[in-house]
């Protein structure tokens, strides 16, 4: 009997704490841009008391010089909130995936099982990778279903992450908690002194925001109004835990930041407190940059150093000014000095007038989302260029009236900033990315070279935006 009430209490508890949810909702939705989300306040969650969760890392089974990785996408059940669990999916597990540990130009099979009761796809994002691996095109395992994906990945070391890519299903399945890691190591990152022990002073931080609904499910389902600004705001989870802590010893942390939500731009920070940022989506930095902030979009990745001999026994990584992981000293000491240097990343040429330049206008109305008012037609190509051509792409973020960003993604190559609004970008974004984050009316430069095969999407990261239409693809010919 006694039980029987406890768990009647529970559930009360917990009915308060969504529909406070929705009181945020509507709050956040009237507002707009995802800029401003506003987070729960967590009531229902005993902040900081949960540890971090850290993904397994793989190394995979050398077999014939082959590193091979067995993924399962798995439905699952995940404690979001005390006491209630949430359907879920994720890669080996309930929730996210492993971190795929992988090794410049060596050769990568990956068996991948679906295991869900519809098609999924797996991308490897910021992988340079022609489309028979990429995870788009033809590239749907059916339920039950396995799919063999062999690759090598001839870039230098970074952080990148995989999540699915089916048409009208890849925001959903996000959603539902499908993503993971890859660390791409090389020789030149092996040799830096910099924190790289995973879990202790390495650490992997995938940021997301999840609504619940009010009987503490994930069901997916898109507002006209999240058409528009993107399915955003409810719970700041990190590795999908709200309010976690993680233990770092007494000197450098790095931190793999991943934005991993659907549609949210996140600020990041530690109260004024200041950090180097070493890494960006493709790569290590030429230098590490000092700074007190670090913004990213959906897709976007960023490596920092954080010296935590700066910072309070208790102190807090912030997101868009929440308090989303505690940062508790242990009694390890980690290392000291920032090295001066990380990476030679080739100087952009200042001759680029004889490239070719394509303008890209992305767009939100009321009507939908578009690119040079055109929706993604799968059966049509927006244009084709030559394998090894070097292009200027020029793209703008038109949705003026809607206040909209859109973070620009490119599959399958790995591209540099030339300009951002007429001018040379932030030292931060000097080095290699694929997917740049364009706020309202901004108009950014990039230079891309085509080095795979095949036919390559480009979109905007808000996933609710690239389903609705904000995507395009082009054949790269032989
Ligand atoms: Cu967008």
């Amino acid at each position: 009997m006694k039980k029987i009430l406890l768990g009647i209490a529970i559930v009360g508890t917990l009915a308060t704490v969504y529909n406070n949810t929705f009181a945020k909702m509507d709050h956040s939705s009237g507002h707009g841009h995802s800029h401003n989300t506003s987070f729960n306040q967590n009531s229902s969650v005993k902040e900081f008391q949960k540890p971090l969760l850290l993904p397994p890392i793989l190394k995979g089974e050398v077999k014939n010089g082959v590193r091979t990785f067995d993924l399962n996408v798995t439905k699952g059940k995940w404690e979001f909130i005390d006491g209630n669990l949430t359907e879920t999916y994720g890669y080996n597990g309930p929730i996210l995936g492993p971190v795929l540990s992988l090794k410049k130009g060596e050769k990568t099979n990956i068996n991948i099982t679906n295991n869900l009761s519809e098609e999924t796809t797996v991308h490897w994002h910021g992988g340079i990778l022609s489309q028979d691996v990429d995870g788009v095109h033809n590239a749907d395992i059916q339920p039950d279903q396995s799919k063999n994906v062999e690759f090598i990945l001839n870039q230098p070391a970074a952080t990148l992450w995989f999540h699915p890519h089916p048409m009208h299903k890849t925001a959903s399945q996000v959603y539902k908690g499908l993503a993971g890691l890859i660390y791409l190591e090389d020789e030149v990152s092996e040799k830096l002194n910099i924190p790289k022990t995973y879990g202790v002073d390495d650490f992997p931080i995938v940021i997301q925001d999840k609504k619940l609904t009010t009987d503490g499910q994930l069901t997916y389902s898109t507002t006209h109004m999240e058409k528009i600004h993107g399915k955003s705001g409810g719970y700041l989870m990190i590795n999908g835990i709200i309010s976690p802590f993680v233990e770092v010893p007494n000197g450098l942390v790095r931190l793999r930041v991943v934005n991993g939500s659907n549609a949210t731009n996140y600020d990041i920070d530690l109260n004024g407190e200041q950090f180097y940022q070493i890494g960006s989506d493709g790569g290590l930095l030429n230098t590490p940059i000092s700074m007190k902030k670090l913004t990213l979009a959906p897709g976007e990745r960023g490596e920092i150093l954080v010296n935590s001999k700066k910072l309070n026994q208790k102190s807090y990584l912030y997101v868009n000014g929440k308090e989303a992981l505690e940062l508790r000293k242990n009694k390890k000491s980690g290392l000291t000095t920032i090295p001066k240097t990380l990476v030679e990343i080739p100087e952009v040429t200042k001759n680029l007038s004889n490239l070719k330049t394509r303008t890209f206008t992305l767009k939100t109305t009321s009507k939908g989302n578009t690119i040079n008012n055109t929706p993604y037609n799968m059966d049509k190509l927006n244009f084709d260029v030559q394998k090894g051509t070097q292009e200027i792409w020029e793209v703008k973020n038109g949705s003026k009236m809607m206040d909209m960003p859109h973070p620009f993604h490119v599959h399958g190559a790995q591209f540099r900033i030339i300009e951002r609004n007429g001018k040379i970008p932030p030292l931060n974004e000097q080095g290699w990315k694929d997917t740049v984050n364009l706020n309202a009316g901004d108009d950014v430069k990039i230079l891309i070279t085509y080095t795979t095969d095949g036919i390559t999407v480009y979109h905007c990261h808000i996933l609710e935006h690239e389903e609705d239409g904000m995507m395009g693809q082009f054949q790269i010919n032989n």
